[in-house]
């Protein structure tokens, strides 16, 4: 038997991802551009055991059937064809991130997957084939195998679209706890729906592209105000190209909305903040690391903060044998 244990970490993205280009290779119809955050890491451990008859999960240490099973199995398939090999593997995962509520435990963890399964496997991947195969698992987990700011380029192909890192200004990540309990409707199904019924698809992928080149270009500058306000509108339109979908779907909250306008109401006052959402109504307020204090104090009524900063990309902690 051989093990591997990987540990990654959530991402947040500042230009986001929402629409595939080719589902199978997942392929994503835009670029985008994130920070891998130094909280809530998730922990994986994969032991190849031939005398399994198939791949088991446990995470959080329940034992999982179902689709997150069948998912790890699928992510395990392309490892193996890789590998030449056959034999199944134990999947033992922790998440410290609250699960499936828009704060990207499935990037922490396939990142983390992707590094344990490489390694218990014995493929030999530098930090692009890791993020290539991250993306296999969940698109945004290719951004989580790299350190602090990552570009996910679109690509045009399996081996094209991949995640590097970007110089980036100093930044801090206010994370708010709106609601942490699982969303109704995955990420994977609402940017199905989206592609498919929204109105808006067309130009929100036009928009993304702009705001995606708009954004490195703001990063190369270190210039905080302009990327801040890129990232707020590209979560709004993300939001809103959403709230297009047939039948429809809502991530923000009552409380993420209050959020956005606390938020702007700090800017009124000169404090360079800006407010993002994911698929949830979790809002991550982007800011300079000594106004994070000032933000978090602005928002304790509401909801419980954690103050995130860049994070390390993919690390592979041990190997077994070496
Ligand atoms: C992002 N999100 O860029 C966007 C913003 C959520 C909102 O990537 O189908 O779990 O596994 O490739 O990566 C969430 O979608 O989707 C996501 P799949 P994923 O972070």
């Amino acid at each position: 038997m051989t093990h591997a244990i990987a540990r990654a970490h959530p991402n947040i993205a500042l230009v986001k991802y929402w629409g595939k280009r080719d589902a199978s290779a997942n392929l994503p119809a835009t670029g985008s551009l994130s920070m891998t955050l130094d909280v809530f890491p998730t922990t994986t451990t994969v032991t190849v055991d031939p005398v399994l008859a198939r791949d088991l999960l446990v995470l959080g240490g329940e034992e999982r059937d179902g689709v997150p099973r069948e998912r790890v199995e699928r992510f395990l398939d392309l490892v193996r064809a890789a590998s030449g090999s056959a034999a199944h593997a134990r999947v033992e995962t922790v998440n410290t991130v609250p699960s499936a509520a828009g704060l990207a435990s499935s990037a922490s963890g396939f990142a983390a997957l992707a590094g344990a399964a490489a390694a218990a496997y014995g493929l030999d991947l530098d930090e692009r084939g890791l993020s290539r195969l991250a993306r296999r698992g969940s698109g945004s987990a290719s951004r989580s195998v790299i350190p602090g700011f990552a570009v996910w380029h679109a690509g045009t192909d399996d081996e094209t679209s991949f995640a590097e890192q970007v110089p980036a200004p100093d930044l801090a990540m206010v994370v708010t706890m709106v609601d942490c309990r699982e969303k109704a409707v995955s990420s994977r199904e609402a940017m199905r729906r989206t592609v498919l019924t929204s109105p808006f698809y067309p130009a929100w992928v036009s928009s993304t592209r702009q705001s995606l080149e708009s954004a490195l270009s703001a990063c190369a500058a270190g210039d905080v105000e302009r990327l801040g306000r890129i990232a707020e509108t590209n979560a709004l339109r993300m939001h809103a190209v959403i709230q297009a979908c047939d039948p429809p779907l809502r991530y923000l909250s009552p409380a993420s909305v209050e959020i956005f306008d606390r938020i702007a109401a700090l800017r009124e006052r000169g404090i360079g903040a800006y407010a993002t959402a994911d698929a949830g109504p979790n809002v991550v307020v982007l800011t300079r690391p000594e106004d994070a204090t000032t933000v978090a104090a602005e928002i304790a009524g509401l909801a419980e903060t954690v103050t995130a900063h860049p994070g390390p990309g993919l690390q592979v902690l041990e190997r077994v044998p070496r």
